[in-house]
């Protein structure tokens, strides 16, 4: 069939290639290694793109490799057109560009511009004097009667002001005191950005995932939160700031619109409520984004590190009520994990008993889903949560702030190790497990994190030579969903919203029709009451038999409607 009808769905929607590609996201200090350093590089990407392209993905988001202290590795930067020589040269990423697009494979870069590093030129000028011309490239302000300005809290822990000796005053940081934030409302800051996105944009890059973006408006009356709950105070004082739709639209005037890119807002804060307003087609402005609502289903008191199971209810509310949001004029990417969040089949499957099964079944729904679909590496193979048993294994800023902040308070810090296994960032960024070699042919050095030892009976080689590998099943299913329109550009709708283990929904236009059957139990489940009664073709699932009467636990199937 002619691509161009292929694609045209339903006809009312304009296709939009950043709609129809899937993205995958290397986190590159774990992802290959290639000068044995113990740290993954540039290089090492290059060495892998064949993986790339088996998988059949086309566009690469590669996490930050500019210069940084790597206090947030590589989210605090402190040169913004420089390559960070861990991970290698200028010409090394050059190379991974033209590479990766030989394979016809794109490439959107990390773009973290909400803050930089406290070693970035612009902040060490702009701590030296208050009457600096760098100054106001950040947020210093007064204590107040001898403490912090406000009650604002980081996301890695206690106050979100740090008092600079040499002047006396605080200065803001929503993340970590070498994460400063930059003062989005000084035009000088906004032109500096601008010329950045230009410089990259003028390499061929094809996009970029811009960190945290909803909390670049700040409301500049710096007044207390009323917030006990730490998420509200993200979602209604930190995110979705007075000015932020201006600076994203002056964002696009300026820079955006001159090139044919991918753009990804990360939107911690971003609710349904304000989602569209950041993507709606036409608003000069984002193209989609990563809403984070699903990643803490089940919060605690502490934030997600303490987060509790959620139920399978809440979880397609989510989804549901995210798909109305956008309806046909936003667009969201989907993704079940990242750097920043446990491993999806450890946190939505059950990677003890159905390891493979839920880990298949879970790329069913990324990749059958209404957006983008995203996936982080390891995932294609299953990677799992890994248990750190000693508390100098773990390597995250965010942890190792929560470590202090429970010795600090004399609280149990067994619970916390056991928080921070549960829901740690590191779980996430363990080497990606490419053979049964030492270090799981990730580095011949020292690896910067432990290796999961898993990694005999989970890597990319063994995967390879098994045609029922997840691997292999990521493979066929990216394969299936370029040949399925309606997996992009079709409706959705929830057809069994309140089931407590079964996700059952249609993607569907006026010409075509698809259901999507999940089963999050580790039972096997009855399907009478639900078995649709017209002719259906089954097109993939996770299992290599069957029948429209049950689904197996942790089974999922695509049948199309004849
Ligand atoms: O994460 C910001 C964000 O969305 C946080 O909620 C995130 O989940 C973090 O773990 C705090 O809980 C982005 C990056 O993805 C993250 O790696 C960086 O640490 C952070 O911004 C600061 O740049
Ligand atoms: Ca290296």
């Amino acid at each position: 069939m002619d691509k161009e009808l292929l694609f045209s769905a339903n006809g009312s929607e304009k296709r939009e290639w950043w709609k129809e590609a899937v993205i995958y996201q290397i986190y590159p200090r774990s992802f290959k290694d290639s000068n044995d350093d113990g740290i993954g590089d540039l290089r090492g990407i290059i060495e892998k793109i064949d993986h790339l392209d088996y998988l059949g993905v086309d566009v690469v988001w590669l996490g930050p490799v500019y210069k940084s202290p790597n206090d947030d590795n590589g989210y605090d930067i402190s040169n913004y057109k420089e390559i960070h020589p861990e991970f290698g040269s200028m010409a090394d990423f050059e190379e991974l560009l033209i590479k990766l697009n030989r394979k016809g494979i794109k490439l959107i870069m990390d773009l973290v511009v909400n803050h930089s590093s406290d070693e970035h030129p612009w902040f060490i000028e702009s701590k030296k004097s208050k009457d600096n011309s760098f100054r106001d490239f950040y947020f210093w302000r007064e204590g107040v009667e001898g403490r912090e300005p406000n009650n604002w809290k980081s996301f890695f822990g206690g106050s979100a002001w740090t008092k600079d000796e040499i002047t006396d005053q605080y200065y803001l940081h929503l993340f970590s005191r070498k994460q400063p934030d930059l003062n989005w409302e000084n035009p000088k800051v906004r032109k500096e950005i601008y010329q950045i996105i230009e410089f990259w944009c003028e390499k061929g890059i094809d996009g970029f995932r811009m960190d945290v973006i909803s909390l670049i408006s700040k409301p500049m009356n710096f007044n207390d939160s009323p917030h006990e709950d730490f998420l509200d105070t993200v979602k209604y004082v930190y995110a979705n700031g007075p000015k932020v739709h201006h600076y994203i639209q002056e964002m696009y005037d300026k820079v955006l619109k001159n090139y044919d890119i991918m753009t990804v807002g990360e939107g911690p804060g971003i609710h349904k409520e304000v989602g569209l307003s950041y993507v709606q087609r036409d608003k000069r402005e984002l193209n989609m984004i990563f809403h984070l609502d699903h990643m803490f289903l089940g919060a605690g008191k502490l934030g997600r590190i303490d987060a509790r199971p959620h139920a399978l209810i809440d979880f397609k509310r989510l989804f549901s009520d995210w798909n109305e949001a956008m309806g046909d004029q936003g667009w969201l990417s989907i993704f079940l994990d990242n750097h920043d969040f446990p491993r999806m089949v450890s946190r939505f499957g059950n990677d003890k008993d159905f390891r493979s099964e839920s880990a298949k079944m879970l790329a069913i729904l990324i990749l059958t889903q209404r957006g983008t679909p995203c996936i982080y590496q390891g995932s294609e193979i299953g990677m799992t949560n890994m248990y750190f048993n000693r508390e100098e294994d773990f390597r995250d800023v965010e942890i190792l702030n929560f470590f202090k902040e429970i010795k600090v308070q004399g609280d149990d810090m067994e619970n916390a190790m056991h928080l921070a296994n549960l829901n740690g960032r590191d779980n996430v960024r363990t080497p990606m497990q490419w053979s049964t070699e030492k270090q799981a042919g990730f580095t011949k050095g020292q690896s910067w994190i432990a290796v999961n030892p898993n990694f005999r009976d989970i890597n990319v080689a063994s995967s390879l030579k098994d045609p029922n590998s997840i691997l292999n099943f990521y493979k066929d299913i990216l394969a299936f969903r370029k040949t399925c329109p309606t997996m992009i550009y079709g409706n959705f709708e929830d057809l069994l919203p309140e089931d407590e283990q079964l996700y059952i929904y249609r993607r569907y236009t006026d010409k075509n029709e698809f259901l999507i059957q999940l089963n999050f139990s580790d039972q096997t489940i009855e399907l009478d009451d639900y078995s649709f009664k017209q002719n259906v073709e089954f097109r993939i699932g996770n299992y290599p038999e069957h029948s429209i009467n049950h689904i197996k636990p942790w089974e999922g199937r695509v049948y199309q409607l004849l």
